[in-house]
């Protein structure tokens, strides 16, 4: 029997991106924890299927295609979560991209993706979530950020500043809305077995490094993510605000 403290039953949770990857991942850990789980992505078909998946498991599951980095389509996903009568409890913020190229080969136009789809969109969504969690008075935030929240890498600076700014906007709205009764945390992701790393996993020489740099001496499984999301979706959180918990096999804690 888990202690209650770590019960997710009766809470509805939103995360972004999660069709696959760490999302998938972790929506998965929060249904098993007993939430109700929205699942969101841009791509409906492949939605669909991972809501049907996880539907097949005995979860309780809805799918919501908007894209997170279109305001209107925001607003108006949360506009249909109030009238279907939705209250979304828990929110996890984990849409995001890689974009790899040298600054100075870096065009505007893919910056500015990269920075809306990683950055922008947990403002827009965390805005209209805590519009309604404030009256509530309790509601959980759970930013997705990176090892690249505190550290840089070469050519991947729009992904970088854009998971530092996680870190700092994680702050921003525990400053805000701690004393509301919302928690606001992050998560700092290492290298994490997933698609988006699919060309870095398949290169001996940056395999090697990451298993020289990271204590643990191997890459991350997404499902690992799992204990930190439902710590911080749950009662055992209630009194952590503004952290970044890096699960990274401990790469962020070595030189
Ligand atoms: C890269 C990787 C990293 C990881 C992860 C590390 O190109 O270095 O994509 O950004 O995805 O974010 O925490």
């Amino acid at each position: 029997m888990s202690n209650p403290l770590f019960s997710l039953k009766g809470r509805s949770a939103l995360v972004t991106g999660s069709s696959r990857g760490l999302g998938l991942a972790i929506a998965t850990g929060l249904a098993e924890a007993g939430a109700s789980l929205i699942l969101n992505g841009v791509n409906s078909d492949r939605l669909q299927e991972s809501v049907a998946a996880l539907q097949a498991k005995g979860f309780s599951v809805t799918g919501a295609a908007f894209d997170v980095t279109d305001e209107a389509a925001v607003v108006a996903a949360f506009e249909s979560f109030d009238s279907d009568g939705v209250e979304i409890d828990i929110l996890v913020n984990n849409a995001g991209i890689q974009y790899r190229k040298p600054i100075v080969e870096l065009d505007s136009a893919n910056w500015h993706r990269v920075i809306d789809t990683n950055l922008t969109s947990a403002f827009l969504v965390s805005r209209e979530a805590a519009k309604r969690m404030l009256p509530r008075k309790r509601g959980k935030v759970i930013n997705i950020g990176s090892l690249m929240s505190g550290l840089g890498r070469a050519t991947v600076a729009p992904y970088t500043a854009a998971k530092g700014g996680i870190k700092t906007l994680t702050q921003a709205m525990a400053a805000e809305w701690a004393e509301h009764g919302i928690q606001a945390n992050a998560i700092g992701p290492g290298y994490m077995l997933t698609d988006m790393n699919q060309a870095l996993i398949d290169n001996p020489e940056f395999d090697s490094w990451v298993k020289g740099r990271t204590p643990s001496r191997r890459w991350g499984k997404p499902e690992e993510l799992v204990g930190a999301a439902v710590f911080l979706s749950s009662d055992a959180s209630a009194y952590v605000n503004g952290q970044i918990i890096y699960v990274d096999g401990g790469m962020s804690a070595v030189i």
